[in-house]
């Protein structure tokens, strides 16, 4: 495949030298392996091209096994969030800012556009500000409680926003958490409710990476805030702040023990997976990817930035699922039980369907929706994965 191509689509994103050893590794046929300093258990993992696209449904946990097509007519949709009945979705438009509600059967209608947005690209450069993450309140029906979140940049910086949704029309839009720096790009985005009913939000460096280790600061971090915008109670720091060191993290996802995942785009050499727990430090921007260095948090398993680039992630039946941009593919990460570790991961649909950003579970079933991203005006697609887990 083209990845020099690929590559030129994100300037600065890989360095020549990079191209390099990315391009003499996958002539040898392998992941490319991290320095001899590396630490073991996140150390990326030679993974075998034949078993891509496979997956007849025998793996521990199960494996894609059919892709069918939901719905049509989007334009860079940037996450899947499903409504707490589980019967439908609200998908998010970056760069228009609208907000679409999909049902399971593929019938969509546009329900508004989230107010005060702005993009972060110019005409040269991409950005990756916008219309970012969306959330429904878990108690969501739609009478009694219409709250639905929003992540969003704004003309002073990135917020989390409420707004209420009927069903059929989102109205009143108020400010919860103001004052996240934003840049041309690492502005994070991603926002989910945890099993303990708060809202965890990944912001991103924003181009300081100084920020990630500041405590004080919004950026560069996982935060963990009421529906206010307050500081969940428990938090480590007493703040905002759940865990740091964090560059540009993406996904939030948790496993069947509670556990919080987040996949993390990196610099030049590593993308990360992350088990994140409270008040430790992921390590940016003194590693990346793994390292040996006192008080940081090594990743469960990192990527070179040619295979990844990852977005959002889903759990079903104790495997992570992760969408990438620049890899263009969709990873299976299998928990390894209810251990620490993860095993080998395997890469599905590389290039078959392009970049692929938003990612969600289907609640209830074995299930993924996953929206390609940048095909174009009108034609982003979401698409249903068929996971099928054998007894
Ligand atoms: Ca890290």
């Amino acid at each position: 495949m083209l990845r020099s191509t690929r590559a030129a689509l994100h300037p600065g994103r890989l360095g020549t030298a990079s191209l390099a050893l990315i391009a003499t590794t996958l002539a040898a046929g392998l992941t490319p392996m991290p320095s001899a300093g590396a630490a073991q258990p996140a150390a990326p993992r030679a993974v075998s091209r034949a078993a891509d696209s496979q997956g007849q449904g025998s793996e521990p946990g199960g494996a894609p096994t059919s892709v069918t097509e939901i719905a049509d007519g989007f334009t860079e949709p940037w996450t899947i969030s499903f409504l707490p009945d589980g019967q439908s979705a609200l998908t998010t438009e970056r760069n228009s800012f609208k907000v679409w509600h999909v049902l399971r059967d593929g019938s969509k209608e546009l329900v508004g556009r989230i107010p005060h947005s702005v993009v972060t690209a110019d005409e040269k450069t991409k950005g990756d500000g916008g219309l970012l993450g969306v959330a429904p309140s878990p108690t969501w029906d739609g009478v009694t409680d219409q709250d639905v979140f929003f992540m969003h940049t704004t003309a002073t910086g990135n917020r989390i926003a409420k707004m209420r949704f009927d069903g059929a029309s989102l109205s009143d839009y108020t400010p919860v958490l103001t004052g996240i720096r934003k840049a041309r790009d690492h502005n994070g985005g991603k926002i989910a409710f945890g099993p303990d009913g708060y809202l965890y939000v990944t912001t991103g460096d924003a181009w300081v990476p100084e920020l990630a280790q500041d405590k004080e600061s919004l950026n560069g971090k996982i935060l963990r805030i009421t529906t206010r915008g307050e500081p969940a109670p428990g938090n480590p720091f007493g703040n905002h702040v759940y865990s740091y060191g964090h560059r540009n993290p993406q996904g939030l996802a948790w496993d069947r023990r509670g556990r919080l995942w987040s996949a993390e785009i990196g610099d030049e050499k590593y993308d990360e997976l992350n088990l994140i727990k409270p008040g430790k430090n992921y390590g940016w921007p003194a590693c990346e990817g793994p390292c040996r260095v006192e008080g940081m948090t090594n990743p469960k398993h990192a990527w070179r930035p040619a295979e990844a680039v990852p977005s959002q992630i889903a759990v079903v039946s104790n495997v992570i699922y992760v969408s990438t941009l620049l890899g263009s593919q969709l990873w299976r990460v299998p928990i390894d039980g209810d251990s620490d570790r993860v095993g080998v991961p395997r890469a599905y649909y590389r290039d078959v369907y392009g970049r692929l950003r938003a990612l969600a579970k289907v609640p209830g079933k074995d299930q993924l929706w996953m929206a390609t991203n940048a095909h174009g005006p009108g034609k982003d697609k979401i698409l249903k994965v068929t996971i099928t887990v054998q007894e």
